[in-house]
């Protein structure tokens, strides 16, 4: 490759630039000890609260952020009222001020320039940023077309930017949420029952009598209700059966954990279907009035015997048949969790399917103590122009993948490396709301990708590792600074609720919704734009349904009963399934006529080479992902990530808890920081376990800097799922490096 035209730049070399004079002045005054005394003081004051949703994950839970006198945010509590959180907020809602308070928020605008032939960022006025942006999107419309500036996006600032693109003319919008996350359980279930799982997941746990969770470690994932759900169904003496190769929170919590080996998850589900088939244990009358393909299931999984799955799974048959007949006797009352990040070993719509053919056999969609039917309410469209219709867009980029019903974000950085095959050239990206370099694995294809670009903005609160790659970086102010549009949320009844600024925006940050509308103005889209404050927009949408503002602003959330229908399935009434044939699709013919197998098959995955252990990762109560790490309140709750290593391994290799280790990955990749050792029986011999998004690299981000690993450095082989793309990230191993590897190298 030629030199990198497009530098990776630390933030922290802002300094070259000459911006940091004013603020660290700044700075050093915001951590002086008498200004810690008038804080203080302040909390004796009275506090005012304003409406919010919460922003620190996609559970969207509301709440009301308290503001003192001086307009400083003092805390954050749940809305009572809101069934999303039911008026509790998990640690990292609560935590979620420290993100306002944090200093090493982005400040200014920065535009990438050359200081003595060295690349850095100066700081950059709005309107300059803002006039560097829109003649970009002019020149890359004029040179390639609108469909080749593509939109990298998660959570709310996301949002206000697919309306700028639509408007621009371009549906080359990605993210990681999908492809990355919780894609390949959507198409399963689609294939199955004709509907979207979505979020919140309809999981009736509440009711339920018996919860299975497949590698879902709820507990450790915070979902906010489903974890108070959980808690309430094990008071209730639900069975929970919990299949992890690690002893999760979750499992803990569960009368049945199945150790399970990992990546042979589909082996262990189709002896289920095997002995519950067999046993007659599944809801027949469901299955007779409502699903077709019963016959050629019931053919097929005939061999598949707990015998069989045995070998595979490492799962004694008892304890299939035990966990089997525990499902029979809840049946209808009886979840099998459809799990959330699913993009394991690219068989994941096999998997999805599985579990939705299992709920299907015990009758469990659409059934209380199953899954419920969601309702939500239609937010009115602020008027504007239809979009232009542009002539490509993240549907024919993913055209490979006939089932994909978002866009593949890996898909769109492979069409932005030039080449003559290339029939969707994007030159251009808009990077908002999502930590791309922390949350798409292959980092050198990203790079690449990255390299090949002709212009990247990105739009976060925080300098992270992503905005080192940009040619403009603009700040936006955190959720609790601004209006966002209305949350109209899918759940048993529907409800909404409002997000209101509850102080002015810190530095010179701004909300995504006017930095679009500027963009869009400078583009000449102004009928797209007909307001001059967001607010607007959700003044005339609450109007239009019946309610206002100011009483929004008063109960945070609305309300309404249901309209749809009853929660679960009208047993007198005949039930239609939204698939093509109007019943649940035990055996897909849509599958079958795409080429792939109709029933779901257990496929054997590579496992490690001997010194090498499966890489498995997952959540930290008191974290999101990577953008919480330095986040002051949940960093003191949790400053780095640690390598769960089973004693046997720790014996073979001599291992210590707290011992600092670095790792190697099957394709010799190196970790660039290393990490503290758990010695714990909580994690098989096979895999080592870790917490992911730590391990950042921007020194700017000071708390988090050089702490723990970062799990998707080390993520470099990823399995694609043929069906919908989704990127399965868990086939790669790493080996246990006791000494410092750079300091050898560096020798
Ligand atoms: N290795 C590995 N990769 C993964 C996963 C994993 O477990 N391991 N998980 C996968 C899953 S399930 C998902 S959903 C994806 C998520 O991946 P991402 O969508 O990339 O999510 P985050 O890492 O939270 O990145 C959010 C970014 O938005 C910024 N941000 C936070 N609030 C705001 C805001 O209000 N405005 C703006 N403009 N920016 C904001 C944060 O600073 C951060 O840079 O990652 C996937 N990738
Ligand atoms: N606190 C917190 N909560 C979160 C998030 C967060 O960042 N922080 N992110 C949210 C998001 S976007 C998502 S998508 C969800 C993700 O939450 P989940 O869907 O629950 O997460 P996964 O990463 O799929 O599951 C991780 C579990 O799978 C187990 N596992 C690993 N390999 C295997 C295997 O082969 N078989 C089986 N059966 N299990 C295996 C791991 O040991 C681990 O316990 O969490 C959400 N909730
Ligand atoms: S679950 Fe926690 S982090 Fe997610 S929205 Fe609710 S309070 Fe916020
Ligand atoms: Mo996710």
């Amino acid at each position: 490759m030629t030199t990198s035209r497009r530098k990776f730049i630390k933030i922290s070399a802002l300094g070259i630039g000459g911006v940091t004079a004013a603020s660290s002045a700044l700075n050093m005054f915001g951590s002086n000890t008498y200004m810690d005394e008038l804080v203080k003081q302040n909390v004796e004051k009275k506090l005012t609260r304003t409406a919010t949703y919460c922003e620190i994950c996609f559970w969207k839970c509301a709440a009301w952020t308290y503001t003192d006198e001086e307009g400083l945010i003092k805390k954050i509590i749940g809305n009572d009222d809101d069934s999303h959180c039911n008026g509790r907020l998990c640690p990292r809602g609560t935590g979620g001020i420290g993100m306002y308070h944090d200093e090493n928020r982005l400040k200014t605008p920065l535009i990438r320039t050359i200081v003595n032939g060295e690349q850095t960022f100066r700081k950059a006025s709005w309107d300059e940023a803002l006039d560097l942006i829109a003649s970009k999107f002019t020149g890359i419309k004029e040179k390639y077309g609108a469909e080749s500036f593509a939109l990298l996006k998660h959570g709310a600032p996301g949002k206000h930017f697919e309306h700028l693109f639509k408007a621009y003319g371009s549906d080359t919008i990605a993210e990681p949420a999908y492809a990355q996350c919780r894609g390949p359980r959507e198409t399963g279930f689609v294939l199955t029952f004709g509907s979207w799982v979505g979020s919140p997941e309809p999981t009736d746990i509440r009711d339920t009598k018996c919860l299975v969770l497949i590698g879902s470690h709820i507990g450790e994932n915070m979902h906010n209700t489903q974890v108070q759900e959980m808690s309430e169904a094990i008071d209730n003496g639900a069975t929970i059966i919990t299949v992890d190769p690690r002893l999760s929170t979750a499992a803990s919590k569960s009368k049945h954990w199945l150790a399970i080996k990992p990546a042979t998850d589909i082996a262990l589900m189709l002896a289920w279907m095997n002995v519950i088939i067999e046993e007659g244990l599944y809801d027949k009358e469901y299955i007779e009035k409502y699903a077709n393909g019963f016959d050629e299931l019931k053919d097929y999984v005939r061999k598949f015997t707990p015998e069989w799955a045995y070998g595979i799974t490492t799962i004694k048959p008892e304890e299939i048949r035990k966990t089997a007949r525990v499902m029979g006797a809840a049946s209808p009352s009886v979840i099998i969790h459809p799990g959330r990040h699913v993009v394991w070993y690219g068989d994941d719509t096999q998997r999805a399917r599985a579990m939705a053919i299992l709920n299907a056999l015990l009758g469990s969609w659409g059934r209380r103590g199953g899954f419920y039917f969601k309702e939500k309410i239609k937010v009115p469209k602020y008027p504007h122009p239809k979009y232009p219709h542009p002539k490509w867009g993240w549907h024919e980029i993913g055209e490979k993948y006939p089932l994909a019903q978002m866009g593949i974000t890996t898909e769109v950085i492979k069409a932005s490396i030039p080449s003559e095959d290339n029939k969707y050239p994007v030159k251009a990206w808009m990077v908002a709301g999502t930590n791309i370099t922390k949350s798409i694995p292959n980092k050198k294809l990203l790079e690449k990708a990255m390299d090949e670009l002709d212009f990247m903005v990105v739009v976060d609160t925080m300098p992270m590792d992503v905005t080192g790659y940009a040619d403009v970086v603009l700040p936006e102010c955190t959720y609790l600074e601004r209006y966002d549009g209305i949350r109209s949320a899918t759940n048993r009844a529907p409800s909404i609720a409002v997000r209101t600024p509850a102080a002015k925006p810190k530095y010179e940050s701004k909300p995504a919704w006017w930095m679009a509308k500027q963009i869009g103005e400078r583009l000449g889209l102004h009928d797209y734009y007909k307001y001059d404050d967001f607010k607007e927009v959700i003044e005339w949408q609450l109007e239009k349904m019946g309610t206002s503002l100011e009483e929004l602003e008063k109960i945070g959330v609305k309300n309404y009963p249901r309209t749809s229908g009853p929660l679960y399935i009208n047993e007198e009434e005949t039930y239609e399934f939204p698939t093509a044939s109007g019943k649940i699709e035990l055996y897909s013919q849509e599958l079958k006529d795409l080429g792939f197998d109709p029933l779901p098959a257990y496929t054997v995955h590579p496992e490690p080479e001997p010194g090498f252990y499966r890489l498995n990762y997952g959540r930290a109560p008191m974290h999101t992902f990577s953008r919480t790490v330095n986040n002051p309140n949940l960093n003191d709750l949790m400053d780095e990530n640690k390598l769960w290593v089973n004693p046997k391994v720790a014996r073979i290799i001599g291992l210590k808890s707290n011992q600092e280790v670095w790792l190697k990955n099957q394709d010799d990749i190196i970790s660039t920081f290393s990490i503290k050792v758990r010695v714990t029986e909580r994690v098989r011999w096979d895999s080592v376990y870790m917490v992911h998004g730590f391990g950042h690299d921007n020194k700017k981000l000071e708390k988090a800097f050089g702490k723990g690993i970062n799990d998707t450095q080390l993520i470099s082989k990823v399995a694609t799922d043929p069906i919908m793309g989704g990127t399965g990230m868990r086939g790669n191993f790493v080996a246990i490096l006791t000494e410092d590897p750079h300091k050898i190298l560096d020798v």
